[in-house]
């Protein structure tokens, strides 16, 4: 019952995880945590404040102050209901961005897109982390991840942002995403993508319902038998919402609560908006999960 508790460092080669981002490593040995920074008008945290680039180089250096290990930019909102978003309209959002992090930060830059053509401009604006919640299911961007050798976060989600959240259907969540993932792995590696690059997420949110989030949360664990690194995104998202009837500006400490169990479950990145916070969370609970 509780295997994962007594399992601290369950692969040994976790213990000594770096990837290697162009001209940075993003160290993994201990779990870090990857600060949220939305390029989006419509975004519901920042309400579009992000947009403007000062703002946006002020808000990413802040969070590499309270320890953020790496910075995810996002031009697309992937939030349940929100419209897609044109490739140009993505493309002016994060370029100048992640140009002014390249040049300002220490720590490497992510880039939150599903699309190709964004993933290549970002890359070569020095952008050196792919962050797809569609797990390289769009047109060209198998083939752009693997050119670009950078390491690749494969995200689950069930349906698309504008309609995921309508009847979300599983046989059974876990094993179901499990499958799902193991699959994008072997395309992945069918396509020419090192194993030594992929993480892999759940995708908490997305295409889930409550009970499908909370189900997934509590077997988080088992995912350790896919043998690649765990990213875990729940920051302020609406199951937490759910249980502690909260809006969005009070997800605070359930936040922080699962942060804490992701980390004792084996994750390695905790993709989170408030960092300072998140930090010494992760920090106290990987402390706990590495001791005899
Ligand atoms: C993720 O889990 N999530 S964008 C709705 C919210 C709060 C937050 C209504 N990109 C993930 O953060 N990438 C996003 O409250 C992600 N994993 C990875 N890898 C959605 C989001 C959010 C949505």
């Amino acid at each position: 019952m509780l295997d994962w508790f007594y399992a601290p460092m369950s692969k040994p080669a976790m213990s000594h995880l770096t990837l290697r981002c162009p001209g940075l490593s993003l160290d993994l040995s201990q779990p870090g945590v990857m600060g949220i920074l939305n390029v989006t008008p419509d975004s519901f945290s920042d309400g579009g404040r992000f947009v403007p680039l000062a703002a946006a180089l002020a808000q990413a250096r802040q969070m590499v102050a309270e320890g953020a290990a790496i910075i995810d930019v996002g031009g697309e909102s992937t939030r349940p209901g929100a419209a897609a978003v044109s490739e140009q309209e993505e493309l002016d959002r994060v370029i100048p961005v992640i140009e002014a992090l390249r040049a300002a930060l220490p720590v490497p830059v992510s880039i939150d897109t599903s699309k190709a053509a964004v993933m290549r401009a970002a890359v070569a604006a020095g952008a050196g982390f792919i962050n797809d919640v569609r797990a390289l299911r769009e047109a060209g961007a198998l083939a752009a991840a693997a050119e670009l050798k950078v390491p690749v976060c494969l995200m689950h989600m069930q349906g698309e942002p504008r309609g995921m959240q309508a009847a979300p259907q599983y046989d059974e969540v876990v094993t179901d995403i499990l499958d799902f993932l193991r699959e994008r792995l072997r395309v992945c590696e069918q396509a020419g993508i090192a194993r030594e690059r992929v993480l892999l997420d759940p995708g908490f949110g997305f295409g889930k319902s409550l009970a499908h989030n909370l189900s997934l949360f509590k077997h988080l664990h088992r995912f350790a038998e896919l043998e690649a690194p765990l990213l875990v995104g729940v920051s302020r998202k609406s199951f937490i919402g759910a249980v502690l009837e909260r809006p969005v500006t009070q997800r605070l400490y359930g936040s922080i609560a699962l942060a804490a169990l992701a980390v004792m479950q084996g994750a390695v990145l905790i993709r989170a908006h408030d960092v300072a916070a998140t930090v010494q969370a992760v920090k106290m609970a990987a402390a706990v999960r590495a001791a005899r």
